[in-house]
């Protein structure tokens, strides 16, 4: 097991736009991020990973960069920049910025270049193809925000391809001159002292050549078929990693943790092996994509504890000393954890420490997405004209076309799986808009501020708040949370997630109800108790000397006990 300051710290990510508003303009920024440093350090969080806060139209809040050595104006400036830096690495925080280069803002210099001629110097920066045999669009691939990958652009009638919204281009990374800009850009930061970057959709930066269209009998009702067969993880990812890790990565003690959705156990391993020189750790999307139906995130179905537990425990075994892994269960694109995976009414606060302590007790490093720390929720808009997200809008688009879903069923789908459950500002007191602007919020708070909020959470000794200020001193002092393997138990039963954690002699046995009824654990004879187990922490109060051999678990129930 090799030490490292990125696998025992646990993260924090800020949506800059929705954590806290300065200027009264409805928008956060990096003045409202310095001001809260000193709550962030009282948590006890390690790292914090910044959401981009780049130039750009914010046709997809930031994931559009117009300019990568630019601050957006919104968010402040670079000497405001630099102060958070600063603030943050004084109290001992290090901070990780989002690098967004599978695809660039259609706003970027270079792509207002490419687009000018065919025979432009920056032309092959980006993906341009001629329309296909039938006039239509050079491949039948769908974007992850609706509708065709490809725009046509009337200045040489080319279409250029976009995985993401038609105002995010996407790069052409078999240009070794694009990808020379893109590793001085990266060491720009880095000199700056920045300490790291979580890496956007970097497994998409490989395409097959030629692009093939997706097979006929997949194109849906919109015409369009899921090309991921085509770029997921493509033929030369880990070719372009390598390189980077060369040129850029190897030469400074940072962090790295790519994004790559749909990416499988054994790419996992490769993309995060010790040997492999490529990145540190990746976020791997099995374990949120489950409860999918028909329409994938917008059609939920109900999921179970197995599902979860296979994923997770493919996962703790496949990287245990070969790689290592992300934690999470929510962040900025993807619906509040305790609304997804606990339970948001009776059970909320229950749940979410129950949901802590899964999390920070499996092995690898814990990410905290804003306002996870006091349990916020997912919000219930009452129409769809309420939010901004544009993979909603666009879906909303799609379905009045394709008559796919209804507007009802596609609200019902938003209010469990969309975006914007986690960008609804960020909770501070019960005054007007949470405390998060004296303006007008850019979107609109969740009305359940008035009891769910940091100033109320600071004041009660059992909240969600403190158990995870609890969990991030104790992993500060027991190195086991983080390094220790992990052994599943009970593997078929659908109410309690029981595992044990082992580092050398230490064995620690944790038990989790996962349902909101009572559960009756019942030890397995080969888990071995010392006489007098000690416990770690638990979500309710506990009988001094329980016996370990069966317990009800109340609902909800979080206990962890040191077990020799
Ligand atoms: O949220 C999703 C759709 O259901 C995901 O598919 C998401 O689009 C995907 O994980 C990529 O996410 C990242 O890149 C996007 C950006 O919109 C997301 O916010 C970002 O996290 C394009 O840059
Ligand atoms: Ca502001």
């Amino acid at each position: 097991m090799e030490r490292k300051w990125w696998k025992e710290g646990v993260v924090y990510q800020i949506y800059p736009r929705s954590f806290y508003d300065t200027n009264g303009d409805g928008i956060g920024d990096l003045r409202g991020i310095i001001e809260k440093v000193p709550y962030l350090k009282e948590l006890g969080i390690d790292i914090i990973w910044l959401n981009p806060i780049y130039a750009s139209p914010n046709d997809d809040n930031g994931y559009d960069i117009s300019h990568y050595q630019e601050i957006l104006k919104e968010f402040g400036t670079m000497s405001d920049f630099e102060e958070l830096l600063e603030k943050l690495h004084e109290v001992g925080i290090k901070l990780v910025m989002d690098l967004v280069v599978n695809h660039s803002s259609d706003e970027h210099p270079w792509f207002v270049e490419s687009k000018k001629s065919k025979a432009s110097p920056y032309r092959d920066y980006y993906i341009w193809r001629g329309p296909s045999e039938e006039g239509k669009e050079p491949n039948n691939w769908r974007s992850f925000f609706s509708g065709s990958s490809w725009q046509l652009d009337e200045t040489t009638g080319d279409y250029y391809l976009h995985l993401f919204s038609k105002k995010q281009p996407d790069l052409n990374w078999e240009n070794k001159k694009l990808r020379e800009e893109i590793y001085r850009m990266m060491h720009w930061w880095f000199e700056k002292g920045i300490d790291g970057f979580r890496m956007d959709v970097i497994n998409l930066i490989s395409k097959v050549e030629g692009l093939p269209s997706a097979p006929k009998e997949e194109e849906g009702p919109d015409g369009y078929a899921w090309g991921g067969n085509y770029f997921v993880t493509g033929p030369k990812v880990h070719d372009y990693i390598k390189e980077m890790n060369r040129e850029v990565l190897s030469k400074y003690d940072v962090m790295t943790v790519g994004e790559t959705c749909d990416v499988t156990v054994e790419e996992g391993i490769l993309f995060t092996g010790e040997n492999r020189k490529e990145l540190n750790m990746v976020f791997q999307f099995e374990h949120v994509n489950i409860g999918q139906g028909r329409e994938g995130k917008w059609t939920p179905i109900p999921w179970k504890l197995t599902e979860l537990k296979r994923i997770m425990d493919k996962w703790q075994t496949a990287l245990h000393g070969k790689g290592w892994n992300s934690l999470y269960l929510n962040n900025h694109d993807q619906p509040r954890q305790v609304s997804k995976f606990g339970n948001d009414t009776v059970y909320r606060k229950e749940s979410a420490k129950m949901l802590a302590t899964y999390l920070h007790t499996l092995e690898g490093t814990p990410y905290i997405y804003q306002g996870e720390e006091i349990g916020m929720t997912n919000v219930y808009f009452e129409d769809l004209s309420h939010y901004k997200d544009l993979e909603i809008l666009n879906k909303w688009e799609e379905i009045k076309r394709t008559k796919s879903l209804t507007e009802e069923e596609l609200l019902s789908g938003v209010h469990v799986n969309g975006r914007d459950n986690a960008r609804t500002p960020m909770q501070w007191n019960a005054s007007l808009n949470a405390g998060f602007t004296t303006g007008v919020p850019w979107l609109e708070v969740n009305p359940n501020y008035t009891t769910i909020n940091v100033e109320e959470a600071s004041k009660d000794s059992n909240s969600i708040l403190n158990y995870y200020k609890q969990l991030l001193a104790l992993r500060k002092k027991h190195l086991i949370m983080a390094y220790g393997q992990y052994h599943l138990i009970l593997p078929e039963h659908e109410q309690i997630y029981a595992y044990t954690k082992t580092l050398e002699s230490e064995t620690w046995l944790v038990l989790l109800n996962f349902s909101g009824e009572e559960a009756l654990f019942q030890k397995p004879e080969e888990i071995e108790v010392v006489s007098s187990p000690q416990l770690i922490i638990a979500n309710y109060p506990v009988e001094q000397m329980p016996d370990l051999n069966t317990i009800a678990l109340k609902p909800y129930e979080a206990r962890v006990y040191k077990i020799s």
